[in-house]
C-alpha cells in the first residue's frame, strides 16, 4: 500500500496481513506525521470489517442525577445535591423525560448519572423497572463499569448478585463510560477518587461473565502523551481476549470547561482524527469503533468515518455529561441529519438496534 521508503511500510503490511500489532507499532502510529496514511490504513479495516457500513441508532440519554459524591477532576458534575444547577430524577420523574420527544423509532435509552450520596439501590432498581414498564420494547443500556461497583456496595453483595438484580429491574447491557485512561500517573490526576483501572476491567469481565455485552471508552486530550493511549488500547485489547463482550470501543474528546482542567484547551482536529484512527488499528478484537458526535463534534465525526470509524452512536437527544463541560455540539440530531451525514463521505447508513442487530 505504501512505497518501502515510507515510515510505516512495515506497520502497512501487517495491518494488510492482519496481523496483531504491538505496543511499538501502536506508539509510531500513534506520534506519525502523515495522518492522512495513518487515516488509509485504519479505513482499510474498517472496509474489511463492515465494508461500507455505517450504523447509527435512535436512543435517548437519560441522566437521572448529575450529583456525584466522588469529585473527578476531569468531570463538570457537582458533587453536593443542594448546588445550584443540580438534579436528581426520581424513577416517575425519568419516565417523564423519556416520553418527552418520544416516538415509536427509539429503540435504546442510555442511562448514565452520578453516584449519588443520599440514593439507595432500589432507587437505582425501580429507575430501569419503571422506564422498562412503561417502554417494554427499549433497550435499556445502563450504568458504567463505576456505577455497578458502588451500587455493589450500596446493596452489600458481590458484584454477580447485584448484576442480576439489576438485570431483573430491566437492565438489557452496560455503556462504556469511567475507563478514562487506565494508566496510574494519569488516571491519579485527572480521576484520583474513581475505581481503579484494574477494577474497571474486572467488573467489565463480571458483566461479559454475566451474557450482557457492554461498551469501552478512552477519555483523551487532557494531561497524558501518546503512550498512554497505547497502554489504555492494549489493556482493553487483552480483557477483551478473555471476556470477549466489549462490542463497542468510543474515544471521548475530552471538554475542559467547568472542570479543574478549564485551563486547558482539550484535543485539536489532528488528535481525534489521529484516536480513532489508532483506536481501530490497535483494537482488533472489538467490532464497532464509534465517532460519538456529540464530544468529537459533528464535522469531525463525519470526518472520522473515514480514520476507521463504522458507527456514529445516536439521535442522543439531550445529552448533558459534555454539554456541561462546554460542549457544542449540541443535544440531538435528527435522522435525516444523521443519514446525509453519512451518505456525505460515500458510506451507507444503516440503522441499528444496541446490540448491532440491523433495523429494518
Ligand atoms: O464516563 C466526563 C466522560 C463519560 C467529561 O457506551 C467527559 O455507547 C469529556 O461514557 N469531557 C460518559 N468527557 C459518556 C460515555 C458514553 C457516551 C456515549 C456513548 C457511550 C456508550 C458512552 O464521559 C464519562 C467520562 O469518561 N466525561 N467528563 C468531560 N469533561
Amino acid at each position: 500500500m505504501f512505497p518501502e521508503n515510507h515510515s510505516l511500510h512495515d506497520i502497512a503490511l501487517k495491518v494488510e496481513a492482519a496481523e496483531r500489532l504491538d505496543f511499538d507499532d501502536g506508539l509510531r502510529l500513534a506520534t506519525c506525521h502523515d495522518l492522512p496514511a495513518l487515516g488509509l490504513l485504519a479505513h482499510q479495516v474498517r472496509e474489511r470489517q463492515h465494508g461500507d457500513t455505517v450504523y447509527y441508532n435512535i436512543n435517548r440519554h437519560i441522566n437521572p442525577t448529575n450529583v456525584c459524591y466522588v469529585g473527578c477532576e476531569l468531570c463538570a458534575y457537582a458533587d453536593d445535591p443542594n448546588a445550584e444547577g443540580t438534579w436528581s430524577y426520581s424513577p416517575a420523574e425519568c419516565v417523564e423525560i423519556a416520553r418527552r420527544d418520544w416516538s415509536s423509532d427509539v429503540s435504546e435509552f442510555h442511562i448514565v448519572g452520578g453516584l449519588h450520596p443520599r440514593w439507595n439501590f432500589q432507587t437505582y432498581l425501580d429507575i430501569l423497572s419503571s422506564l422498562k414498564e412503561a417502554f417494554p420494547t427499549v433497550h435499556l443500556k445502563a450504568f458504567t463499569m463505576v456505577e455497578i461497583d458502588f451500587l455493589a456496595k450500596l446493596a452489600k453483595q458481590s458484584v454477580p448478585d447485584t448484576i442480576e438484580d439489576l438485570r431483573a429491574a430491566g437492565l438489557d447491557s452496560c455503556p462504556g463510560g469511567g475507563a478514562e485512561i487506565f494508566h496510574p500517573d494519569i488516571r491519579t490526576r485527572i480521576a484520583s477518587k474513581k475505581m481503579s483501572s484494574e477494577r474497571w476491567l474486572e467488573v467489565s469481565a463480571m458483566v461479559h461473565e454475566a451474557g450482557l455485552k457492554s461498551n469501552a471508552t478512552m477519555l483523551f486530550g487532557h494531561v497524558e502523551s501518546p503512550e498512554h493511549w497505547v497502554d489504555h488500547l492494549i489493556r482493553l485489547r487483552e480483557q477483551q481476549d478473555q471476556s470477549g463482550g466489549f462490542q463497542c470501543f468510543i474515544p471521548l474528546a475530552f471538554h475542559p470547561a467547568n472542570t479543574k482542567f478549564d485551563h486547558l484547551p482539550g484535543p485539536d482536529l489532528i488528535m481525534k482524527l489521529r484516536i480513532v484512527a489508532l483506536s481501530r488499528l490497535l483494537l482488533d478484537n472489538i467490532p464497532h469503533i464509534k465517532a460519538y458526535w456529540v464530544m468529537l463534534g459533528r464535522e469531525i465525526a463525519q470526518l472520522a468515518l473515514r480514520y476507521g470509524a463504522n458507527d456514529l452512536d445516536g439521535t442522543v437527544v439531550d445529552e448533558r455529561v459534555t454539554f456541561a463541560a462546554g460542549g457544542g455540539a449540541g443535544k440531538g440530531m435528527t435522522v435525516e441529519e444523521i443519514r446525509n451525514f453519512i451518505a456525505g463521505v460515500g458510506l451507507r447508513p444503516v440503522l441499528r438496534d444496541t446490540l448491532y442487530n440491523m433495523v429494518r
